[in-house]
């Protein structure tokens, strides 16, 4: 899983990318130069991990892990066409984007979020438009050079470009989003998207009213701020926080929110040897899940044994659930419920 940090030249992407990751990242004076992207995985994080694992003192704790990419500069249709296509490629692979809002002064700039959100919410939708309109045009010349073409996917782009032209993101519409013949687009206002506002360190947080596009979350980060605890020394970081009153790191709520956003839900295995969260799509059967962990578990998949997070956490311990009533056997159409902690009963 990975998303994408995207926003203006000198918005403070890299900086949350840091602030996100621990990375040292140079940031940059206000300038929007290219330079290589960034990549590094975080450990989503997660208080049951730690629960479980004072329950277990297992010899391993595992995390569900997102990877974040931070591309340098924005995204410029007009000007740039060669970078826009290194961006395009870049960002292919991303599941969704934080779109990062600069809201503190630089270089003697006021802040102008609204504006700078706008402008770069068009771009997505601009970028994507000359994308629709490239390949409509290649398919109208085949369709006259007699070649008949996918009347699915045709249908579809001329319905993206409505959308795009109306100068709506892809994002809200499921039809085109969940759509196996758009798939390879990858249309970059068609993934789920978060709006970090990047505050400055002095800067009141809950104080800015902004109009965000449809299903758009938005969070306030001071990203420097963020950005050196988490490039300090665990316990020096921790002292900061006391003395701020900063409970946890505000990156936390930015990477759970991004988890949730992309309709991910974790259910966790448990023993001696590990103690591991595991990544599945919300609705996902039990069945399946299995095949999270191993191919052949899903094969000989008889009964997933199932007890709550918060039930087994309750009763103090696995027995305890048990005598309980909590622990459900549970059939391959079961569907998986975030917190769940499974043990597959399966035979090869
Ligand atoms: N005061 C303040 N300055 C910030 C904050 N975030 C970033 N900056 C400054 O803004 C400048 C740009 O930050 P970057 O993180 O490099 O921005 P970027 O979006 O990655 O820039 P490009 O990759 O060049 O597009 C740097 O000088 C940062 O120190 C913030 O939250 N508060
Ligand atoms: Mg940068």
């Amino acid at each position: 899983m990975e998303i994408g940090i995207v926003g203006l030249p000198g918005s403070g992407k890299t900086t949350i990318f840091n602030a996100l990751t621990g990375s040292e990242a140079e940031t940059s004076a206000y300038s929007g130069g290219k330079k290589a992207p960034n990549i590094a995985q975080v450990k989503v994080p997660d208080q049951r991990l730690q629960v479980l694992t004072e329950m277990y003192s297992p010899k391993k704790t595992t995390h569900a892990i997102i990877q974040y990419i931070d591309i340098g500069g924005g995204i410029r249709t007009k000007e740039k066409k060669e970078s826009l296509d290194e961006i395009l490629r870049l960002l292919r692979p991303s599941d969704a984007l934080v779109h990062v809002v600069r809201c503190f002064e630089l270089a003697g700039q006021a802040p102008s979020p609204q504006a700078d959100l706008d402008e770069f919410e068009s771009e997505l939708i601009l970028t994507d438009l000359l994308i629709v309109e490239k390949r409509l045009e290649r398919l109208e010349k085949e369709v006259k050079k007699g070649k008949k073409g996918d009347p699915k996917e045709l249908e579809l782009l001329q319905k993206a470009q409505e959308i795009l032209d109306s100068g709506k993101a892809l994002r809200s519409d499921n039809q085109i989003t969940s759509a196996p013949e758009l798939k390879g687009y990858a249309f970059l206002s068609a993934k789920p998207c978060i709006v970090v506002l990047n505050m400055g360190e002095e800067d009141d947080t809950g104080q800015l009213t902004l109009e965000l596009p449809e299903g758009v979350p938005a969070i306030e980060l001071k990203g420097s701020l963020e950005m050196e605890l988490a490039q300090l020394e665990e316990e020096e970081a921790a002292m900061f926080r006391q003395d701020m009153a900063l409970p946890e790191p505000a990156t936390y709520r930015l990477i759970q929110e991004s988890y949730q956003l992309l309709g991910l839900i974790s259910f966790f295995t448990v023993g001696e040897d590990e103690v591991k969260a595991w990544t599945i799509k919300k609705g996902t059967h039990a069945q399946k899940a299995a095949g999270v962990i191993h191919s052949d578990i899903q094969k000989g998949f008889i009964r997933a044994e199932v007890v709550a997070f918060e039930d087994l956490a309750k009763a103090g311990d696995y027995h305890a659930a048990q005598k309980a009533g909590k622990v459900r056997l549970e059939g391959k159409e079961y569907i998986v419920q975030d917190g769940d902690v499974i043990n597959f009963r399966f035979n090869i």
